[in-house]
């Protein structure tokens, strides 16, 4: 009984994303889910790329954040739109919040949306809420054995960006095991060595935004 109920929960979020995915392709917006541990670096990867990217393209940001607008307030100086969704102990988001998010934007105005999900490898990876893709977004100070743990994740994304790469010298962390790891779960899936703080890689995944953007008007 309790899995029937679970399984319609689901049935009914692959639905309302579905919908969330036809509008934004309608609209030509490119909506990516950046998904990783708490600390990963994810608020620090989105302040790197609005000040880059700012004036470039229009981009607005749902912010998905447990109990605070903390990561939200951090953002504000870009003066973006910004949505923020907190979930109240939740440990995901929803489509049916990504679609009142979306209300709060004018998407013909809209190149790209980040999704800052909430700090977590597991169930922010199950849900489907419209984006375009997923991102991996890990760090050198998490280990190296995250990609075997957490499987879905590196298994689903479309772009790993292995974060805090000027702290691998203080840590144990094996980038070719990493790396190894990631290319099993996907094999064809680039994988981005960053360091925000340092600002190092960064033009990489800039590049791989702007193609993406492109890609999304073309279709
Ligand atoms: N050394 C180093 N520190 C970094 C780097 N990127 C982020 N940080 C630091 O890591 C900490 C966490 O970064 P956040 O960007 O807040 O991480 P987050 O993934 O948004 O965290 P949650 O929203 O809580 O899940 C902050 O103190 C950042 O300054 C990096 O490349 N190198
Ligand atoms: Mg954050």
């Amino acid at each position: 009984m309790e899995i029937k109920v679970i399984k319609n929960i689901l049935d009914a979020c692959e639905g309302q994303a579905q919908q969330i995915r036809d509008h934004l392709k309608e609209k030509h917006v490119l909506m990516v889910n950046l998904i990783g541990s708490p600390g990963s670096g994810k608020t620090t990867l989105l302040e790197k790329t609005l000040a880059t990217l700012k004036g470039r393209f229009s981009i607005a940001v749902i912010e998905g954040d447990v109990a605070t607008d903390k990561d939200a307030v951090r953002l504000q100086k870009y003066d973006i739109p910004i949505a923020l969704i907190n979930t109240d102990g939740a440990c995901h988001l929803e489509p049916i919040t990504i679609r009142k998010a979306l209300d709060e934007f004018d998407l013909d105005r809209t190149d790209i949306i980040f999704v800052e999900n909430v700090g977590n490898l597991v169930c922010p990876a199950e849900f489907d809420i419209g984006e375009n893709c997923k991102i991996a977004i890990s760090s050198a100070t998490e280990g190296h054995d995250k990609p075997e743990k957490y499987p879905l994740l590196f298994n689903e994304c479309r772009l790993v960006v292995l974060n805090k790469i000027d702290l691998i010298q203080f840590t144990d962390f094996d980038k070719d095991y990493y790396i190894s790891s990631v290319k099993k779960l996907n094999g064809r899936v680039p994988v981005l060595e960053v360091s925000c703080r340092a600002e190092q890689g960064l033009e990489g995944w800039i590049d791989w935004l702007a193609d993406s953007v492109s890609e999304v008007k073309k279709s």
